[in-house]
């Protein structure tokens, strides 16, 4: 089996200090975070940004800020920028972090209920145009899919020539208006997806280390952070995202699965 890669979203768009005060806003923050998910063992940092009050951006400097400042610590992470944002932000207002021509990137790949009256709005040709973006500049997509139409959105987009094979999803499940989180739905998934292509999970809440056991024992990848789960157990908050990467490592070694490095992610990815 290939080695296990290790993405941690280190704070998301949504989640606040006070879910838990360890949610990283300001540039030491997001610094001392993506270090503490590194050290441990993520070889992928996706991420969004905050300005110092904790509101979310996309703003192409605060990306930029942001990324000099974690590879000045750990310059061989791969780093994943969100062009989801957070909602009600446009088109390409999301894709600013592209302008910096990252190795990655994530495209959404569908319109989900995101709970009340919120809706993370993303149409086809919103997918095509973002998909579109990433060819041009070489990115390759991590394509987040919150349910089963999401993979024939993509499969669909991919035979029209707006996304390049081989295709890396991210199954991100549990969350309210997507999948559930249960064995089915994650088997219901990964069957969907081509043979040649790639996944790593990303369970919300108390989908996370379930989730990723699946992952681990299928020979597919693992997503935690805070952006999907901030507790370390029951009702226990996590003290930083290394401590949810850490569990992930022992989980893995348990299972007799190795760490990818940054290196080998890139191998197994093809990124350049
Ligand atoms: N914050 C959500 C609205 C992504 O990073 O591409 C979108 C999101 C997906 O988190
Ligand atoms: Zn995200």
């Amino acid at each position: 089996m290939e080695k296990l890669i290790i993405t941690a979203a280190i704070c998301g768009a949504e989640v606040l200090k006070e879910h838990n005060p360890a949610v990283p806003y300001t540039v030491a923050e997001m610094v001392r975070e993506a270090k503490s998910a590194y050290e441990a063992g993520a070889s992928i940092i996706h991420l969004h940004v905050r300005r110092d009050d904790g509101t979310p951006t996309q703003d192409r400097e605060r990306f930029r800020e942001i990324i000099d400042a974690i590879r000045a610590e750990i310059p061989d992470v791969i780093i994943q920028p969100s062009t989801g944002g957070a909602v009600g932000m446009s088109n390409d207002e999301r894709l600013q972090p592209t302008e910096l021509q990252p190795e990655m990137a994530t495209l959404d790949c569908g319109t989900l209920n995101f709970g009340g009256d919120e809706i993370f709005e993303n149409t086809e040709n919103t997918i095509k145009y973002f998909g579109d973006r990433m060819i041009k500049l070489g990115i390759k997509p991590e394509l987040e899919v919150f349910d089963k139409s999401m993979i024939e959105m993509a499969l669909r987009l991919h035979k029209k020539g707006h996304i390049a094979a081989p295709m890396h999803f991210d199954f991100v499940m549990g969350v309210n208006g997507g999948i559930g989180g249960d064995i089915r739905d994650f088997a219901f998934l990964r069957g969907s997806i081509p043979a040649d292509a790639t996944y790593t999970v990303a369970g919300v809440g108390r989908f996370e280390f379930p989730l990723a056991v699946l992952a681990i024992i299928d020979g597919g990848h693992v997503r935690v952070g805070f952006e999907d789960n901030v507790y370390i157990s029951k009702g226990v908050l996590a003290r930083s995202n290394g401590e949810l990467v850490e569990k992930v490592v022992r989980l893995a070694k348990e299972f007799g699965r190795e760490i990818a490095t940054p290196a080998e992610a890139r191998k197994i990815l093809g990124l350049k």
